[in-house]
């Protein structure tokens, strides 16, 4: 996968060059191109930003010099190596992801979906954000995505991309060094794709006096799913209320039923059809 990420601080992107990201960038599954936005900014000062149209605080980025930095950089497509994907010129284009915190929500199934795709470009803002006609100009030509990684107000799009850049690479193939674990992600049993996981322990049995739960060690596969499962439900109703208000009833027992009756917790009635 081709990924490139137009910033005006590319040093953001030295946590690239380390871990699972940066053994799959030696590796070769991986190749980041970072650009420095000024060098498409002509005047003396390398200017990127201007004040907003209508009023209002802050500065905005102007259109100019993200559109040579954008058209610059679909052009090196010639060399991606990349030959499935066919731009409006007739080669190869990129997917362009803008982080903002108007955009739509990044989640681990827009993960999968960028996963898939042989070439990323991630345009980072600053400021107020970038002029939205550079969004509509390169959706004409581009798959354009304005995504979020959530709902608080980050200073640039920076950190975005990185969470981002994380979330996708270890869905690479080959990325990870246990292929199992991000396959897991997908493929957790129906009944528990509603429900965040339960805590996870690991040797010494005892530290400081905390005890790793007998179950864990007893060897029994069913009761230590069965306590999972309850640890999972126990997790969700404290800190993901609005994730345990979707639960389905018809993926839920009467030891479920018993413990969310427990925990106070009152299912909703499911929506019908029509
Ligand atoms: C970014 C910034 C917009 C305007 C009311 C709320 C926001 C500051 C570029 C993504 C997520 C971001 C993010 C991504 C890119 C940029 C700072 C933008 C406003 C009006 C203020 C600039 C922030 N998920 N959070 N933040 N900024 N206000």
């Amino acid at each position: 996968m081709r990924l490139d990420i137009i910033s005006i601080f590319p040093e953001y992107f030295a946590p690239l060059d380390v871990s699972l990201i940066g053994k799959a960038r030696e590796r070769g599954t991986l190749d980041v191109r970072l650009h420095q936005l000024r060098d498409w900014a002509h005047d003396v000062h390398r200017t990127v930003d201007d004040t907003p149209y209508g009023g209002g605080p802050g500065m905005v980025m102007k259109p100019e010099v993200w559109g040579e930095a954008i058209d610059t950089v679909i052009d090196t497509a010639i060399d991606t190596g990349i030959d499935t994907v066919v731009g409006s010129a007739g080669g190869p284009a990129p997917r362009l992801v803008v982080p903002t915190p108007s955009g739509r929500p990044f989640t681990q199934e827009l993960a999968q979906e960028l996963a898939g795709e042989p070439w990323l470009l991630f345009a980072c803002g600053r400021y107020e954000g970038i002029d939205s006609r550079v969004m509509q100009e390169y959706s004409g030509r581009l798959r354009v995505d304005e995504v979020s990684i959530g709902d608080y107000v980050l200073a640039g799009g920076e950190v975005a991309v990185l969470v981002m850049v994380e979330a996708v690479g270890r869905l690479l193939p080959g990325v990870l060094g246990n292929a199992q674990s991000a396959v897991d992600d997908s493929f957790a049993p129906g009944s528990m794709r509603n429900l965040v996981e339960g805590p996870v322990f690991t040797k010494p049995p005892v530290w400081r006096g905390h005890e790793v739960p007998a179950v864990l060690l007893s060897g029994h596969h069913g009761n230590v799913a069965r306590w999972r499962r309850d640890e999972a439900i126990r997790r969700t109703v404290r800190n993901r209320p609005e994730l345990a208000a979707e639960l389905d009833p018809a993926t839920l027992d009467k030891h479920d039923r018993k413990l969310l009756e427990e925990l106070s917790f009152r299912l909703q009635p499911e929506d019908v059809a029509n």
